[in-house]
């Protein structure tokens, strides 16, 4: 068994925000003992100051579990080493719920529109009153948080997170959509889609399921055991966006139950499948319509998710430096017109070829990174572009080209790639984007 925690021994495998989370809360609870390893040698050093044990040679038969990171991947030598051993390989979140188990939970996942679901699904609960914590993929790790005197947990779930655990007994799953994304460590989509499926295991109060894509549609009709309430944008099914208002067909008898073009941060038809979803889990919770609309209208939205930076005359500049995959981009750029657009960084699968539809809207392109090449082949021809390398380049070259243009326009960075070529994660790429804007001149 590998609970409960006081006098065993654990091993947690990757230091980084989950892994430090984690030792220090295994310490906290008893654990007789924390052994601990990083591939990072830098990393390793950095943790000396924990009263770990830093080693990969681990004595497996005496450890209860291996804690593993979700960015390292399940073949990783040390995770076959536990599972030949027998040792079970958990998450931070089987250790949080195994604890906490009547705490009560809703865990979001999705290839994109999670971070902002789960952000706002705690801004709704946390204005109507009640104490929430908010955690997972968002960038906060679960064992980093207290739930006591809260009265909710918003968990933003990854497929590397969900891949890993066990079973969670959510309260509530929301699952957005799917599109393939991280297939380098999933490989198949049908391998994503089952690690992303994980959400579903012991649920308790029901699922709030986007059927927009053909697979979570066929999969809507194979879930039974609790309630499910499908939402959409484009069916009249469910809780579904139509012509600018949400309607309910669950809890309403299908009347209209709030204005989406009312909110202002949180535009476009992804937006409106967030807004669907957090509706959706406010009405299971028991929550009034006009307490979500209140809610949603004060919601502040997200850095790098289509953030309002700064405007001068009439260009606006918007960071999405979240927007790590074309389907991301793609959500953007349906948002805006005359768009001076910065992509670039490491490429993935499918190419920006997917977005030819939206090129009539794009005044020039502003190619930075490793892509960039690339780019200029599948732009050539359609779009105007410059190869600028650097985002410092792009900004300035895509400032004076929309200040020349003496028209309104939008200076996009929706990147469509992995920042990893130039930048440690996306957050930095669009501080960096931000901080860039903000230097500028009027
Ligand atoms: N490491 C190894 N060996 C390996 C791989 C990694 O030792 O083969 C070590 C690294 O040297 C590093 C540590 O593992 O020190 C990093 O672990 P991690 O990648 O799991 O990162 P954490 O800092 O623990 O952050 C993780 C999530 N990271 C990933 O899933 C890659 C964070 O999501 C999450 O916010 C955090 O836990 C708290 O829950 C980030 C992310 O990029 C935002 N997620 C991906 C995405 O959104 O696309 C899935």
């Amino acid at each position: 068994m590998w609970y409960p925690i006081a006098g065993g021994h654990y091993f947690v495998l990757g230091l980084g925000r989950t892994g430090l989370a984690a030792i220090r809360w295994l310490q906290q609870q008893g654990a007789e003992s924390v052994l601990a390893w990083d591939d990072q040698a830098t990393t390793r050093a950095q943790a000396q100051s924990l009263n770990v044990q830093l080693t990969d040679q681990i004595p497996w038969t005496e450890v209860r579990a291996c804690v593993q990171s979700p960015g390292i991947h399940p073949d990783h030598p040390l995770a076959r080493e536990a599972i030949a051993a027998d040792v079970p390989i958990i998450t931070d979140f089987d250790l949080f719920h195994r604890h906490y188990a009547t705490f009560q939970t809703i865990g979001i996942t999705g290839t994109n529109g999670k971070s902002t679901t789960a952000a706002l699904m705690h801004h709704i609960l946390q204005s109507a009153g009640n104490p929430t914590l908010l955690g997972g993929n968002i960038g906060i790790p679960i064992l980093s948080l207290d739930p006591e005197d809260m009265k909710w947990g918003v968990w933003e779930l990854s497929s590397y997170q969900l891949e890993l655990s066990k079973n969670l007994d959510l309260d509530v799953a929301v699952w957005l959509n799917l599109q393939p994304d991280h297939l380098d460590r999933h490989k198949t989509l049908a391998a994503y889609q089952a690690a992303k499926q994980k959400i579903f295991n012991g649920v308790k109060r029901g699922i709030v399921l986007g059927i927009d894509d053909p697979c979570l549609e066929e999969l809507s009709k194979t879930l039974q055991g609790v309630p499910l309430i499908p939402i959409s944008v484009k069916q009249s099914v469910g809780i579904y966006s139509k012509d600018g208002w949400l309607f309910d067909t669950i809890f309403e008898r299908g009347k209209r139950v709030l204005c989406l073009d009312e909110y202002l941060r949180l535009r476009g038809e992804h937006n409106h499948q967030n807004i669907a979803a957090a509706y959706a889990v406010s009405r299971l919770l028991g929550l009034s319509v006009a307490t979500i609309a209140q809610g949603i209208a004060s919601f502040p939205g997200l850095k790098h998710r289509q953030q309002w930076v700064r405007q001068i005359g009439d260009i606006i500049f918007i960071n999405d430096s979240k927007a790590t995959n074309v389907d991301a981009a793609a959500r953007a750029l349906a948002c805006f017109d005359d768009i001076y657009w910065i992509i670039g960084g490491l490429a993935k699968q499918p190419g920006i070829e997917a977005l030819a539809e939206y090129f009539p809207k794009i005044r020039q392109a502003f190619l930075i990174g490793d892509a960039q090449d690339n780019f200029a082949n599948v732009l050539s021809g359609s779009v105007p572009y410059t190869k600028c390398g650097t985002m410092k380049v792009a900004v300035e070259q895509a400032y004076a080209r929309a200040k020349a243009a003496k028209e309104k326009a939008i200076v996009l960075l929706s990147p469509a790639c992995a920042s990893f070529d130039q930048y440690p994660n996306f957050e930095v790429r669009g501080d960096d984007f931000c901080t860039l804007v903000q230097q500028l001149g009027e």
